[in-house]
């Protein structure tokens, strides 16, 4: 069994997005920008964001982070994203989710310009990636394609099962992964609250991709021996023992898991580092233009 260390994938690429820096900078290109909006004080998103800004300060990426009360209204968030629109300087940019309740995320998504959403969550990129023309992966999906490509995993021919259907990870996900790509061309199949035998479909699967937010939902009985297992949840249990009183677990059983897969990710250290990674990555793209011209 290998683990997928994506914290350790994270330095690698971390350090040859760096070169690219120095690279664009010794050409009289400035640096690359990401900015951040996050509002409220949800802790999960405060420590995400600040992997984001983190990673920025150590590629050489110029980055600012828009802290913003949980009180903001929809307009004023409007406003800041048309901001940020028109502001030359910032390459790409990010609103942190999710946002208060009284926000709707969708109307906040399609205010954002399509060649800055290094997201990838509007319409316009989603709607290109799934076509397979250029576009802003969203970051999670992207995360697990490199790191796919990175452990050499071939995926060509193979049953792949994708547990949830999110739009940002599950669906997504499928999607790419059944496209005629080089990480790609697999047999997809979608489980989800409708699904009529869970457990049979994820037991078909050479590659399983567990993106439904319940700790330790898939159990090794549900493995088909060999298997390679993709973490996308990231779930917080109580731990009196764990100085931060919860520790973190995602949708697999992993110490059971792990003794019948051949790969798999950990939680943490496993698709998290990517996510981030990823979106630094298409950072670099869009202050390169590599997507819109
Ligand atoms: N707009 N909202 C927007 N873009 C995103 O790409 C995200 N996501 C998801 C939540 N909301 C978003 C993230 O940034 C999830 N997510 C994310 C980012 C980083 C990590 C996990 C999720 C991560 O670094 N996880 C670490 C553990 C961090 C901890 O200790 O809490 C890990 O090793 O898994």
């Amino acid at each position: 069994m290998v683990i997928i260390d994506g914290k350790e994938l994270a330095s690698k690429i971390k350090v040859e997005i760096a070169k690219e820096v120095d690279l664009l900078k010794a050409e009289g290109h400035k640096v690359p920008h990401l900015a951040a909006i996050l509002v409220g004080d949800n802790a999960a998103s405060q420590s995400y964001v600040k992997s984001k800004v983190k990673f920025c300060d150590d590629v050489g990426f110029e980055s600012t982070l828009i802290k913003k009360d949980e009180s903001i209204t929809e307009e004023e968030l409007l406003d800041l994203v048309k901001d940020l629109n028109e502001d030359d300087t910032v390459d790409g940019y990010i609103v942190q989710l999710p946002l208060p309740r009284h926000i709707d995320p969708e109307k906040i998504n399609l205010a954002i310009d399509p060649q800055k959403d290094v997201d990838g969550f509007h319409p316009t990129n989603f709607g290109r990636m799934a076509l397979g023309l250029p576009s802003y992966l969203p970051a999670t999906p992207q995360g697990i394609l490199v790191m796919l490509e990175r452990y050499n995993i071939s995926t060509s021919g193979k049953k792949c099962v994708v547990v949830g259907r999110s739009n940002i990870v599950g669906m997504p996900m499928s999607i790419l992964l059944s496209q005629k790509r080089e990480i790609g061309n697999c047999t997809v199949t979608i489980v989800h609250s409708r699904t009529k035998d869970v457990e049979q479909e994820i037991k078909n699967a050479d590659i399983v991709i567990a993106a439904i937010g319940r700790a330790n939902y898939i159990t090794a009985d549900m493995v088909k021996p060999g298997a390679v297992v993709i973490d996308v949840g990231i779930n917080r249990i109580e731990d009196p023992t764990k100085k931060r009183g919860y520790r973190l677990v995602g949708d697999v059983d992993y110490a059971n898991v792990s003794k019948v897969a051949s790969f798999i990710t950990p939680v943490p250290g496993g698709v998290g580092p990517m996510t981030v990674t990823s979106l630094i990555m298409n950072t670099l793209k869009a202050a390169k233009k590599e997507i819109y011209k």
